[in-house]
């Protein structure tokens, strides 16, 4: 009997390894022109020399290419459901584009990926967020040690008074019942939790020029403090704010530490302000000038509840025209990665391979100049971001755009 089962071992095995041969060599591949469109009136740059990548959505493969003069490159790409993305910055300006469930089918000849262009970025950037936590001495998980660090990217002194923050509805993996960003221009963008705001009427919390803000979830050194973990990568007791949530009555709070307010906060269960460990996107905006944000949270045409929903969850909606930065943070499964921001605040999307592992996600540096760092923000976080780093709060870490 033994014999016979180790047998038919051999010959299941050998099957399995002549259907996998097969597999390869029948797995369809099509050669497919690939095209970018986008109005290069009154801009210096032209459509050579984009990259494009094309992630398979269930993991098997991804592609790069670069344009010709044409806006144009032909891959030969295996059939597939696709999340493509493409990317160029040039004399001042970038263009950015998305297509995030594209179908690569027998049929398909030539994809169109509709671009914008714009003028780069000078201004507040989310410069480092670690979100993904790490593990505990006896194998828990331990997120307290969040922090999000914001960098004037700029040359000139910026005001951060009534700048504000948080995180968008739905979480990175769930498709979004908001309306669809790529058809509705004017979108307002729904804020979940806490959205936090910088102290100050107008001039009294200046953010000098190529400096940054530390926010942390708890102003504390996470790797010696009793209520930290030795296992943390992080010491957060020189953090410039906290995020400190009294409703729940749970939170820490670092005397030392300014805490910052929050101006709404659509729960009271979660303990502090949380970011998911598997992804959550942020934005960060200004209401605009002369804006009071207590009438501004008093006024219920700036909320709204979830479409379809009968949920009486309130979001608080923010125009995307009022948005100084935003980031795509998302899980690390292809076909988890479903974009929630419209295009033109970020076209791409960034995420950590390792999870609960105390890595972070770090924007490139396209600019060193005696000591001065400019990071890249062609809003675009596939290119502008690496994730998996190792936190290094308030420190620059070059790690070359180009
Ligand atoms: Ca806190
Ligand atoms: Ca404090
Ligand atoms: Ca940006």
């Amino acid at each position: 009997m033994r014999n016979f089962s180790v047998g038919l071992g051999l010959v299941l095995l050998l099957l399995a390894f002549l259907s996998s041969c097969i597999k390869d060599e029948l797995t369809p591949k099509k050669s497919v022109v690939f095209l970018i469109q986008a109005d290069t009136t009154n801009t210096l740059v032209g459509l050579e020399n984009i990259k494009i990548n094309a992630i398979e959505k269930s993991g098997t493969g991804s592609y790069s290419a670069i344009t010709d003069g044409n806006g144009m490159v032909k891959l030969q790409i295996t059939l597939g459901l696709y999340s493509v993305n493409v990317s160029k910055s040039n004399s001042g300006f970038v263009i950015n584009g998305n297509a995030d469930n594209l179908l690569i089918s027998a049929s398909t000849d030539t994809v169109i990926i509709k671009s914008t262009i714009k003028p780069i970025g000078q201004g507040l950037i989310f410069k480092e967020i670690y979100y993904s936590g790490c593990t505990t001495l006896t194998g828990g998980s331990y997120f307290s040690d969040q922090y999000v660090e914001i960098y004037n990217n700029s040359g000139d002194t910026i005001f951060l008074d009534g700048v504000c923050f948080g995180f968008i509805d739905p979480l990175s993996h769930q498709v979004s019942v908001w309306s669809d960003p790529a058809q509705n221009p004017g979108l307002r963008i729904p804020v979940t939790q806490m959205t936090w705001i910088f102290p100050g009427s107008g001039r009294q919390t200046p953010l000098l020029p190529h400096t940054s803000v530390l926010i942390a979830q708890d102003a504390i050194d996470h790797k010696t403090d009793i209520n930290g973990n030795p296992n943390s990568p992080v010491n957060l007791s020189n953090a410039d704010y906290e995020t400190y949530f009294d409703l729940s009555g749970k939170d820490l709070d670092n005397p030392a530490v300014p805490n910052l307010k929050y101006i709404f906060a659509n729960t009271k269960t979660t303990f502090d302000w949380v970011i998911a460990s598997t992804g959550q996107s942020l934005i960060m905006f200004r209401l605009p000038t002369g804006t009071d944000y207590q009438k501004f949270v008093q006024n219920q045409n700036n909320f709204s509840t979830k479409p379809g929903s009968s949920a009486t969850t309130q979001f608080l909606m923010v125009d995307k025209r009022w948005v100084l930065d935003a980031v795509e943070i998302v899980k690390l499964e292809p076909d988890k990665q479903i974009k929630q921001l419209p295009v033109d605040l970020d076209a791409g999307k960034v995420w950590c391979n390792q999870l609960k592992a105390g890595k972070c996600i770090r924007r490139r540096v396209s600019e060193l100049n005696n000591g001065v760092f400019t990071f890249a923000d062609t809003n675009n976080s596939l290119v502008d971001f690496v994730g998996d780093q190792d936190p290094s709060p308030k420190v620059n870490v070059f790690i070359d755009f180009n």
